[in-house]
């Protein structure tokens, strides 16, 4: 949380009536909760900072009730980048008690490290959602965007940022983007991470203490020697300098989420060069070499989805999650017609489950109720939708919004819901839930 200004939202946009007009309200209200100074936090105590992709998530939301509060919710976070161009997966509050949440600014000694901004952040990142969320806030409401500066001060940002995570993050020279710890993919404990992992030495539970059981069951959260192996990871990076190095990452991984987010956000950041007079080719030219390598080195035909690529052996990590059907959200992507077979298929079941599992629901290790394992998130069901509208796809496109409405009417903002009943998990009162029901609200 960078600055300090501007915190009373603007003229509220679209208010919606009858069964909407309630869900909007409450959506409002989760959003006004968790709203702290000049950002929002994914949710009261589970998580009590800024977090960097959810930002973008609720930026996406937040557009609609107030365009220059999504900007700042933006331009916060990009308060934060490093001099290389990261930006953080997390800044911390000051005002928040050093102990709320492990692994806290203590851990991470940002105010170290070399080129890291005076607020206290993490070291690591979260996936590139960023460039998609801006180009969508400036949409919502160009006149306060350019009366505000918003692109000319953002842009500039964000194309370090891709930058960093194209050049200092292209590990095996594939042209693919590589995470270096579950928690940059988003998707902490999927099990797409297990192998990787499992080369990894867990720091015994004795020496941290989790702070995320104190608000979570234990079931529906990552195992103790898991987060040992976090805590391994994100140690060891902290103590290289956070040097990106091949040898420095004991996981390393090119994870097609990811890099569909940075193809999808280069075609953003085109328009958005184009809008401020600049060559917008140079990211066409970006977003095309990203897909390439996508398709070339991620995607397998006869399966019909992406996998992840394990950077240290080079072998694709053959397990069907979310994350290997997003690239749908490329645009012209050459095998989106397959990638929505997949989904149709036994694996996601589009048609009945919501949200669309994370994890497949014929594995024998799916669990509907631990995190990133198998339930529903909104975020990427919101994502696969973008796609599914991008290519074109209305008709399962409306329908995955009726029943993504219809599960959280029932459940409320949770974090995450399992997709077959439609039980929710996790935390209560989930920003980027609330702020993609408002979205989808106003999508009709
Ligand atoms: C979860 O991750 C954090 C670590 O970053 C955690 O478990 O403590 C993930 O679901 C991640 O995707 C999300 O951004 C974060 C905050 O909502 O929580």
């Amino acid at each position: 949380m960078t600055a300090r200004t501007g915190t009373r939202p603007s003229a509220p946009g679209t208010v919606l009536t009858g069964r909407d007009g309630e869900l909007d309200r409450a959506a409002r209200r989760a959003l006004a909760g968790n709203w702290r100074l000049c950002a929002t936090v994914p949710a009261a105590g589970l998580y009590p900072h800024q977090w960097s992709w959810d930002s973008a998530f609720i930026a996406i939301g937040l557009r609609h009730l107030s365009p220059v509060r999504a900007q700042r919710e933006l331009e916060s976070l990009f308060g934060a980048q490093w001099r290389d161009g990261r930006v953080p997966h997390i800044v911390f509050d000051p005002h928040v008690p050093a102990d709320a949440y492990f692994p806290g600014p203590a851990f991470w000694q940002s105010a170290t490290a070399p080129g890291a901004p005076g607020v206290p952040t993490s070291g690591i990142v979260q996936p590139p959602a960023h460039a998609l969320a801006a180009w969508a806030t400036f949409r919502a409401d160009p006149e306060a965007a350019r009366a505000r500066g918003f692109l000319p001060r953002i842009y500039p940002r964000l194309v370090a940022w891709h930058r960093y995570l194209t050049t200092r993050r292209d590990l095996t020279g594939s042209g693919l983007m590589a995470i270096g710890h579950p928690w940059e993919s988003g998707m902490d404990n999927s099990p797409a991470w297990d192998l990787p992992l499992s080369r990894v030495t867990p720091v015994p539970i004795g020496e941290f203490a989790r702070r995320d059981l104190n608000h979570a069951a234990a079931a529906e959260r990552p195992t103790d020697e898991d987060y040992g192996r976090y805590v391994r990871l994100a140690r060891d990076y902290r103590d290289s300098g956070y040097a990106d190095a091949l040898r420095v990452h004991g996981f390393a991984v090119e994870d097609p989420m990811c890099n569909a987010l940075l193809a999808a956000g280069e075609e953003a950041l085109a328009a958005m060069a184009a809008e401020l007079g600049q060559d917008p080719r140079p990211h066409l030219a970006a977003a095309e070499r990203v897909t390439e390598a996508l398709m070339s080195t991620l995607y397998d035909p006869e399966a019909g989805i992406f996998f992840p690529r394990d950077a240290h052996t080079g072998a694709l990590i053959r397990s069907y999650s979310v994350g290997g059907l997003l690239p749908l959200i490329v645009p012209g992507l050459p095998v989106a017609a397959a990638l929505v077979s997949t989904a149709l298929g036994e694996r996601f079941r589009l048609r009945e489950a919501c949200p669309l599992p994370s994890y497949d629901l014929t594995a024998a290790d799916h669990d509907a109720s631990r995190y990133w394992r198998g339930p529903g998130w909104v975020n990427t069901s919101w994502l696969f939708w973008h796609g599914l509208r991008l290519h074109g796809e209305t008709t399962l496109a409306d329908d995955l919004r009726g029943r993504l409405l219809e599960r959280v009417r029932t459940a409320g903002f949770r974090e995450y819901l399992d997709p077959l009943t439609g039980a929710g998990h996790g935390t209560d009162g989930f920003s980027w839930t609330a702020a993609l029901t408002l979205d989808l609200l106003r999508a009709a």
